[in-house]
């Protein structure tokens, strides 16, 4: 890279976003997150590091998101999509973690001269790179995509196209359909769901239908809004969306996903009028989803019965492996997998394999288990926060499409192939999406005829708590690839060994968080009393070797 007018470029726009005194960031679970007031100068370069990777990859498009998931309303983040949907290949993490703290405008051109080189990218007005912006609901959004398209236009020949607030996964969505040459705006998106929605559901044999209203709570965040653009074109779901952000509620605040899988307990507007009702939280963001509902005994209380990732992965586990079964030994010869993390509860874990299916283990973070998935003719993944889909392989769906050609109408085997054909148009293709896992769920509750009861009887969860702990600097914590042991700091694990010993059942893990300044900490035992315990027990290890 020894164009003057690319360096200049550079050097100009980069004047426009200082670095922060002492920012030190590191690319995390999915990307940077922090205080959105601290995070002008990484957007901005990481704009330029979305236009590099277009132009790496034939100037396919790359998705750039703006947010920070679950976190609180005043930090904000990134999320880069690659061409095919994924999560940006970790590959070029490190580079990102090296821009990003680059101390001075002439460090980043030549970091950036030096990667270039490397990588063999060519840079020219031509080029016709393309980058995708969106953003969440976060009022720091705006200003940040606008320091997103500094950057991304500061390449020579590369363009930022900005879809304002989208849902993380539409975004991955679009971006996915538009390298493939598909429609790829966000009303198809809708169009795409709405379509393969009522396929499903003109599919279920006898009208078992559970016409039941599901209350939606959307953490005043940009899923409820964009769920209340979906029910529009739906038909044979009925959805009450609260927490929508305009009655005055907060991102995330006691409401939401991960509130409510971690804390166990009603997210703010449900309450004793909601008791037995089917209730679904998505995060902020929207690519996380738990089910909960209230139970009949809670006198109150404001405990939740939770049906989590886990949960979900084994419901949508059953209903395709019903549909192979229709389809005699040829169903029996795909290689149906599931892929969990070490978050995943014990119960789950043996439920699939109880159903025959292989499981596999992946590190925290939807880069990691989406890897692992590819891996299977269908892979299930979530992880026990929400996060999670079904990816179905391109030999896999060109063997499922030529099958239906060969069946005939309405006969059972062709109805199976139809569902399967179906969902893998339903379940996000390129990355966990509470919309359509909600419209999945929904379709499979109904074919089943199931209550959202019935469905948490599949199998009864072990007791666990999570907890978070601060601490000075929690990447003194370090652990085996699968996060079940820690390494670092020295002694650490024994100690917990020896709590663990202690509880019947009793399992424990720690693991630094790669989205928030803290530890976080795990356990399960045999009651739920013994599980606080544990968990206690543990965080206070982790204060003491980490002060
Ligand atoms: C992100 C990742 C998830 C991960 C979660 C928590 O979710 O996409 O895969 O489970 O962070 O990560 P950690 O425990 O490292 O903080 P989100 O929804 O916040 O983007």
């Amino acid at each position: 890279m020894d164009d003057e007018t690319q360096i200049a470029s550079i050097l100009k726009s980069s004047s426009l976003y200082p670095i922060p005194q002492s920012l030190k960031l590191s690319y995390g679970t999915a990307g940077f997150r922090g205080d959105a007031s601290l995070l002008d100068s990484t957007v901005y370069r990481v704009g330029i590091l979305s236009s590099l990777r277009s132009l790496k990859l034939n100037s396919s498009t790359i998705g750039l998101m703006i947010t920070a998931s679950h976190n609180k309303l005043s930090d904000n983040g990134i999320k880069l999509s690659d061409p095919s949907g994924g999560m940006l290949s970790q590959d070029w993490e490190p580079f990102a973690d090296q821009i990003a703290n680059a101390s001075s405008p002439q460090k980043l051109v030549s970091l950036i001269r030096e990667f270039v080189e490397k990588e063999g990218i060519v840079i020219g007005e031509k080029s016709g790179g393309e980058v995708w912006l969106g953003r969440d609901t976060r009022p720091s959004g705006e200003r940040l995509l606008r320091a997103a398209e500094i950057g991304v236009s500061s390449v020579l020949g590369c363009v930022a196209v900005d879809f304002g607030v989208l849902t993380t996964p539409q975004l991955h969505w679009m971006v996915r359909a538009k390298n493939r040459g598909l429609r790829a705006s966000e009303s198809d998106y809708f169009e795409s769901l709405t379509a393969s929605f009522k396929c499903l559901i003109g599919l279920i044999p006898v009208s078992a239908k559970n016409s039941a209203t599901l209350l939606l709570d959307g953490a005043n965040g940009v899923g409820g809004m964009k769920m209340e653009v979906l029910r529009g074109f739906l038909s044979g779901l009925d959805v009450e969306i609260r927490n929508t952000g305009r009655d005055g509620g907060v991102l995330n605040e006691s409401v939401g996903a991960d509130f409510v899988q971690k804390e166990k307990v009603v997210p703010l507007g449900f309450g004793d009028k909601d008791v037995g009702v089917r209730c679904v939280s998505f995060d902020g963001d929207a690519d996380r989803l738990v089910y909960f509902y209230i139970p009949e005994n809670s006198c109150g209380g404001d405990k939740v019965e939770l049906l989590d990732g886990d949960k979900i992965l084994s419901l949508f586990a059953l209903f395709i492996k019903e549909q192979l079964k229709s389809l005699g030994d040829e169903g029996k010869e795909t290689r149906l997998g599931v892929v969990q993390t070490a978050y995943a509860n014990g119960a789950s874990t043996d439920y699939v394999k109880e159903m025959g299916l292989e499981v596999v283990f992946a590190k925290t973070g939807v880069k990691h288990l989406h890897e692992r998935a590819e891996e299977f003719d269908i892979g299930i993944y979530f992880e026990a926060n929400g996060h999670g889909t079904i990816l179905f392989s391109e030999s896999f769906m060109s063997w499922l499409v030529g099958k239906q050609k060969e069946l005939s109408e309405g006969s059972d085997e062709y109805n199976a192939v139809s569902r399967l054909v179906a969902v893998s148009n339903l379940i996000n293709q390129a990355v966990g999406d509470a919309i359509s896992g909600l419209l999945l769920v929904e379709v499979i509750l109904q074919h089943m005829g199931w209550s959202v009861q019935k469905w948490n009887e599949l199998y009864k969860d072990l007791p666990s708590r999570q907890v978070k702990v601060e601490v000075p600097d929690r990447t003194a914590v370090v652990t085996t690839s699968e996060e079940t042991e820690a390494l670092k700091p020295l002694g650490i694990q024994d100690a917990i060994n020896g709590e663990i010993k202690k509880y019947q059942r009793g399992r424990a893990f720690i693991r630094p968080s790669g989205t928030e300044d803290v530890v976080r900490v795990y356990a399960e035992a045999s009651t739920q009393e013994a599980a606080d315990s544990l968990a206690n027990s543990v965080a206070q290890l982790v204060k003491s070797f980490l002060g």
